[in-house]
């Protein structure tokens, strides 16, 4: 049982304020922040661990086209994979984690759902068929190789389809469904 009772929030800054101002509201804050805080009307009982950070991409339902504007914490708190593949862009093999398309398309997608259209910041689009999903585990990935992808590198989600497991998957037909950069994925 433990009690938060006293929750310094250092007020940001602005350049053009005087340091004067900034000291006085700090010091302010530290002499009467504690003492005028009332104790919470409840216990905790467990700790915030899903913690809420810039939304990276949208994702709309295929029942009602809600959208769900989410960030990295909500996409792995479904649950993340990884495998490494030969890929076709970085010619080499890369590791890569992220969370099944299957498990998007049970959470988002609804029993009717055909396919999942995903669209890149650069208006790139293509639509994923369910099908391809119920073969392969296909993959929105958020980490390569250990490490969060950068805008700046295909990041920060991409789709990836196993093409070392499954020899099947000829690149000239799939290679277009690499799509980075991800801004919006709706449900059809
Ligand atoms: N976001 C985004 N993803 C994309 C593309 C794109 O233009 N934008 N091109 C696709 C296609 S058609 C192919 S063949 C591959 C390779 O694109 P590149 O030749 O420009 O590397 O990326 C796929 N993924
Ligand atoms: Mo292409």
């Amino acid at each position: 049982m433990r009690r938060e009772r006293c929750v310094h929030r250092l007020p940001t800054f602005s350049a053009y304020r005087s340091t004067f101002l900034a000291l006085a509201i700090l010091g302010a804050t530290l002499l009467f922040g504690c003492s005028s805080e009332r104790d919470p009307d409840y216990l905790d009982v467990k700790p915030r661990t899903l913690n809420v950070g810039d939304p990276i991409m949208r994702i709309r339902s295929g029942v009602n086209d809600t959208p769900f504007d989410v960030d990295i914490s909500i996409l792995e708190s479904l649950g993340t994979v990884s495998y490494s593949v030969d890929d076709p862009y970085e010619l080499t093999d890369v590791e890569y984690e992220g969370v099944l398309l299957s498990v998007l398309f049970e959470q988002f997608g609804g029993a009717e759902s055909k396919s999942v259209t995903i669209l890149a910041i650069d208006d790139y689009t293509q639509t994923i068929p369910r099908d391809h999903i119920e073969k392969w585990p296909l993959l929105l990935a958020l980490k390569a190789n250990g490490s969060y992808s950068p805008r700046s590198h295909r990041g920060p989600v991409m789709i990836i389809y196993p093409y070392d497991q499954y020899p099947e998957l000829d690149p000239t037909i799939y290679d277009p469904f690499w799509v980075w950069q991800i801004s919006d994925m709706p449900f059809n």
